[in-house]
């Protein structure tokens, strides 16, 4: 049988051989207190990629956001933009867990600008909840994979601190906004306070994230990461996929990003969908109207062995990742050819 080209997600990636074999030897000990050497190794080099003081190792990226927004919060109100991730996908956890009501402001393609976010920051009065934080995505996960610009993250970033609201980065794939533009990472996470990233989207790990910012930050984090139950153990067996993950396979991220132009480009000279070209590794496919809706053209793609997202009436979302070859990228479009064949009997 034809092997299933999955492009749900850049998170369905299997750990390799090599990294495995990374996993099985990992030096461990109890995370809970601090003596695995293999998280704390892991730690230090996210923080120093990032230009922070200290990171935390994270069973997840939601996990990962969370803790920063409990921690970083200091209001009863955060702003995210509007197609956030924080707000979507992480079950209303900012107000069930930390009290905290999201404020989702809608920006461009997934950038908030200062002029978009000024407006939604409470004025001081008895009557007002507070704005305690702004969180931001890069890359934009809903708005396909957009890199958040540099400069437009250095003047929130500068503008939040002169108000005294601090700045969480949701930076789920700031690998992919580093290769797509060669901006380092710490250039992006020196406009924010903190910073969430992951090990398990398109670096391919199996499981985790790190949350950094300062020594004072994480500190607080680690007792907030435990009070929601993500404390670990012998977490270097984890952490060593992740090692693995950021010495290998960061530069590669850039033939995603050109798969991800080819899907797209094929699939924009098909009449029925609009595609932008994708900036990283997400495609974002809407369907011309006279094509059935989204979920059921991903029925069809599935019959034929290819997997996407089917992410609104409209609109499919086909993500490129490390288990991908070209071979997988032509067969997509093959079937994506042949399902619309099929909703279009000429
Ligand atoms: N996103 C997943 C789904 O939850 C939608 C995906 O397949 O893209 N921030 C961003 C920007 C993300 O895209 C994700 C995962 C997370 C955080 C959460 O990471 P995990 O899944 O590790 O909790």
């Amino acid at each position: 049988m034809a092997k299933t080209v999955d492009l749900r997600s850049d998170t369905v990636t299997m750990p390799s051989p090599a990294m495995r074999d990374e996993m099985a030897r990992a030096e461990v000990g109890d995370d809970v207190y601090r003596e695995d050497p293999t998280v704390n190794r892991l730690q230090e080099l996210a923080a120093e990629l990032l230009g922070k003081e200290a990171g935390l190792f994270m069973p997840s990226g939601t996990m990962s956001n969370q803790v920063a927004l409990k921690t970083a919060c200091r209001g009863a109100e955060a702003i995210c933009e509007a197609g956030a991730h924080t707000f979507h996908y992480e079950m209303a956890a900012a107000a069930a867990r930390s009290g905290i009501q999201l404020v989702p402001v809608a920006g461009e393609r997934g950038v908030l600008t200062w002029a978009d976010i000024e407006p939604a920051i409470r004025p001081v009065a008895d009557y007002y909840p507070r704005t305690g934080l702004i969180c931001l995505e890069n890359t934009h996960n809903r708005a396909g994979g957009v890199v958040f610009p540099l400069e437009v993250m250095a003047d929130v970033g500068e503008k939040a601190r002169a108000r005294g609201i601090p700045v969480h980065l949701d930076g789920a794939r700031l690998w992919n906004a580093a290769v797509a533009t060669g901006v380092p990472l710490s250039d992006y996470a020196a406009c924010t306070d903190s910073v969430s990233v992951c090990f398990s989207k398109g670096l391919g790990a199996p499981v985790g994230s790190c949350l950094c910012g300062t020594r004072e930050f994480v500190e607080e984090a680690i007792m907030v990461r435990r009070s929601f139950g993500g404390a670990m153990r012998q977490a270097g067996v984890l952490a060593a996929a992740a090692l693995y993950a950021v010495e290998h396979n960061v530069e590669r991220l850039a033939e995603d990003h050109r798969r991800a132009g080819a899907l797209a480009e094929g699939l924009a000279g098909m009449a029925a969908f609009a595609v932008e070209p994708p900036q990283t590794n997400i495609v974002m496919v809407d369907c011309a109207d006279d094509v059935v809706a989204a979920p059921a053209l991903a029925d069809l793609l599935q019959e034929d062995g290819v997997l996407v997202h089917a992410v609104g009436p409209r609109r499919i979302r086909a993500v490129t990742h490390l288990d991908l070859d070209d071979a997988d990228v032509e067969r997509a479009l093959r079937a994506f050819e042949g399902a619309v064949a099929r909703l279009r009997p000429s």
